[in-house]
């Protein structure tokens, strides 16, 4: 690697950051170690290839559109408690703003480096562009770099800190964000109603309709020349509460771990959301809902983007199970001490969730 392809990213990283994008222009046939994972976490053949999505061998497919909302709410329920994870099709974001979205991101990534640097970003915040997750020095690497932005509160939301070029992405983002959280909040009702609890109860625990939390993280997935060796994000569950995924309708990567612990790849409907059950939601839900881990595959022929949509509670704010729910299995904790763990660590598997699900366990034992 020459060091023209290395950015010291600012204060906080332990060493040089390499953009992934370098490396795949300039690593010939062979990824470097760093990005090599250990045997045991490398894509497996056994992944199943299912049919079209919607079938028993992958996410529930849930059309929006249902005349009978009941029908609607009962539909995610029954993902949320099997998959943690669905497909929203007819879900009111126009299909020429996903693209206008995804194109404008695109342009981002094609920019030349120098273009890109000014946003690079630091472990203290992680707004910017980004290449690692954790600070831990010389730990394995993840085949792609990413954007990462607030939306909400309006007070965290800077557009200068967004991308200038290309020239449609700040409208474009902006749009975008504005439409997404109408939809997270359309899906919360129904989720809290699948929980048989009132509609706004989920949406007043994050904070109420503009006191949530929403955040973006635009991936970018460079063409790998050894993608049975890496993966593109490591295996991990969502910290927040809900994620409304925007894929490329063409080029597959997602993978989901089902109840039987086989890595299912999902197949995108078009124009569809992948939605996903965040840690937020599992506690708030008091795991009758599932937070899942997902991983992403990367592959040698082609490219792939992605956009990662995080609805959170706010960030300060006590989130606890709901307590109709039964005996709480989690100690109360704000979504920023849950996060400031990862912003650390990196992210790892369900680690985190199962600690927390361990203490309050030991908790009820001394009490
Ligand atoms: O790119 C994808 O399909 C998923 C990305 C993801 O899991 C994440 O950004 O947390």
């Amino acid at each position: 690697m020459s060091s023209s392809s290395c950015f010291n990213g600012g204060a906080g990283w332990p060493e040089p950051v390499v953009r992934v994008q370098a490396v795949s222009d300039t690593c010939g046939e062979t990824i470097p170690e760093r990005y090599v994972k250990p045997p045991s976490e490398r894509p497996t053949s056994s992944s199943s290839q299912p049919g079209p999505g919607g079938n028993n061998n992958d996410i529930p497919v849930v059309d929006m559109s249902m005349p009978d909302a009941a029908e609607t709410a009962r539909a995610m329920d029954a993902a949320c408690r099997e998959w943690g994870f669905f497909q929203v099709v007819n879900h009111g974001v126009r299909p020429e703003l996903l693209r206008r979205a995804r194109a404008s991101w695109r342009g981002f990534f094609r920019q030349p480096a120098s273009v890109r640097e000014r946003y690079a970003n630091s472990p203290a915040t992680y707004e910017g562009y980004g290449s690692r997750l954790g600070t831990a020095k010389g730990g394995h690497l993840d085949w792609g770099d990413y954007y990462f932005l607030h939306l909400l509160p309006p007070a965290l939301k800077s557009h200068h800190k967004w991308p200038s070029l290309p020239s449609t992405l700040r409208e474009a983002t902006e749009e975008y964000g504005e439409e997404v959280v109408k939809l997270c909040r359309r899906v919360t009702r129904m989720l809290s109603e699948g929980l048989g609890l009132d509609g706004g109860r989920l949406q007043a625990a994050f904070g109420g309709e503009g006191g949530e939390g929403a955040c973006m993280r635009v991936n970018f997935y460079p063409r790998c020349p050894q993608p049975e060796l890496t993966l593109g994000v490591a295996a991990h569950s969502d910290p927040g509460g809900l994620t409304m995924l925007l894929v490329d309708d063409h080029v597959r990567g997602l993978q989901v771990r089902n109840k039987d612990g086989h890595w299912i790849t999902v197949d995108p409907v078009p124009d569809a959301f992948i939605v996903n059950v965040g840690d937020q939601i599992q506690v708030l839900s008091n795991a009758a809902y599932k937070s899942v881990e997902h991983r992403v595959t990367v592959s040698a022929a082609e490219e792939r983007l992605s956009l990662a949509f995080f609805y959170n509670p706010r960030s300060d704010l006590p989130v606890a199970p709901m307590p109709e729910l039964g005996p709480p299995l989690y100690p109360e904790m704000t979504f920023d001490e849950y996060r400031a763990h990862i912003r650390r660590r990196g992210l790892s598997g369900k680690a985190q969730l199962q600690a927390l699900q361990t203490a309050a366990r030991s908790a009820r034992a001394a009490s």
